[in-house]
């Protein structure tokens, strides 16, 4: 046999074997979230992980790393868009010093129910994509926490009554709020959360009434307060060169998994909002209506941030803006 048609054979045999190996190769990701198993956002990710898996036989299966086990919450962005990971999970409004646009949905009081969350999302949506492209991500769904309520050891009638408290915070949106309102904000995650206030570094929250009845709030402060400030987001990104890479029928599975639940992902957050007030009613805290007074305080505060948050947001932020609007 000649030299060529040995060669000619030889990748033949190649192109074949690479065939039969795309057509059976099965690839696993690991996926980092920042948040406990029970969380209702892990929970649909599993689920997320499980439709993918049944409906490329196999071909693609995710490992959920939930709890920051795997990377750190803030580091989960940079290990998907460098490409240590495939895909995760993040708050959205994490990257609120990157850019503000990411984190519109933190604004105290612009959005604070689900239907305004949704126009909210819609307007945000084609911004935030725009952004994640240039990066090589790509949103695939994003779903929101319940609104944002104030856990505090004593009742809050004013926003003076917040004055010097030791204040948890998760992302500078927050943080912000907290100063303004004349707190000591500190950065605590949620795995972190029972531990910062057993040994005393924070001393009252704002978060959703899922994340307090999962970090079983009766344990250390006593008042919920449901002043529901903002419909917060997460988000699950995918690097873009992975995906690129998945068989057509296996991207098409991923979109459709991801369409699924957002969708999902949503009606788990309705529901949970009076499943975990409840919750925490039953384990003796005291559930109150906020006064006036505070609202209005509060109120005051967000119409600051939203002006300091249109200056840093820039045309991106007029263009979400006026969408949500409309
Ligand atoms: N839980 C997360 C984000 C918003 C929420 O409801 C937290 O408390 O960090």
């Amino acid at each position: 046999m000649n030299m060529v048609v040995k060669s000619l054979i030889a990748a033949g045999v190649l192109v074949g074997a690479t065939l039969s190996a795309q057509a059976g190769s099965t690839s696993q990701w690991d996926m980092p979230t920042p948040y406990p198993d029970k969380t209702f956002h892990t929970q649909n990710i599993i689920q997320f992980a499980k439709d993918v898996a049944a409906a490329t036989k196999g071909e693609l299966t995710i490992k959920v790393h939930s709890a920051g086990s795997l990377f750190k919450h803030k580091e989960i962005k940079n290990a998907v868009r460098s490409g240590q990971v495939p895909i995760g999970e993040f708050y959205m409004g994490l990257l609120a010093n990157e850019n503000p646009a990411f984190a519109i949905d933190t604004q105290p009081f612009l959005a604070t129910n689900y239907d305004d969350a949704a126009k909210l999302w819609s307007a945000q949506r084609p911004i935030v994509n725009k952004l994640f492209d240039k990066q090589g991500l790509m949103a695939l769904y994003s779903v929101p926490w319940p609104g944002q309520s104030l856990y505090t050891k004593k009742p809050v009638a004013k926003v003076s009554d917040l004055a010097g408290l030791k204040f948890r915070t998760y992302n500078a949106t927050l943080e912000k709020f907290v100063k303004y309102a004349g707190a000591a904000p500190t950065q605590v995650e949620v795995p972190d959360i029972a531990q910062a206030f057993s040994t005393g570094r924070v001393e009252a929250m704002i978060t959703s009434p899922s994340t307090g009845a999962n970090s079983k709030a009766w344990d250390f402060v006593n008042v919920y307060t449901d002043i529901q400030a903002w419909v917060p987001k997460n988000v699950v990104v995918i690097n873009k060169s992975a995906f690129r890479k998945l068989d057509k029928s296996v991207q098409d599975a991923v979109l459709a998994a991801a369409k699924a639940a957002e969708k999902r992902g949503w009606e788990m957050s309705m529901n949970e909002t009076a499943t975990k007030i409840a919750i925490l009613k039953k384990n003796g805290m005291t559930i109150v209506k906020p006064t006036d007074e505070l609202m209005k305080g509060l109120r005051e505060i967000g119409v600051k941030m939203m002006a300091d948050w249109k200056k840093a947001a820039g045309a991106d932020g007029e263009t979400i803006l006026n969408a949500y609007n409309k």
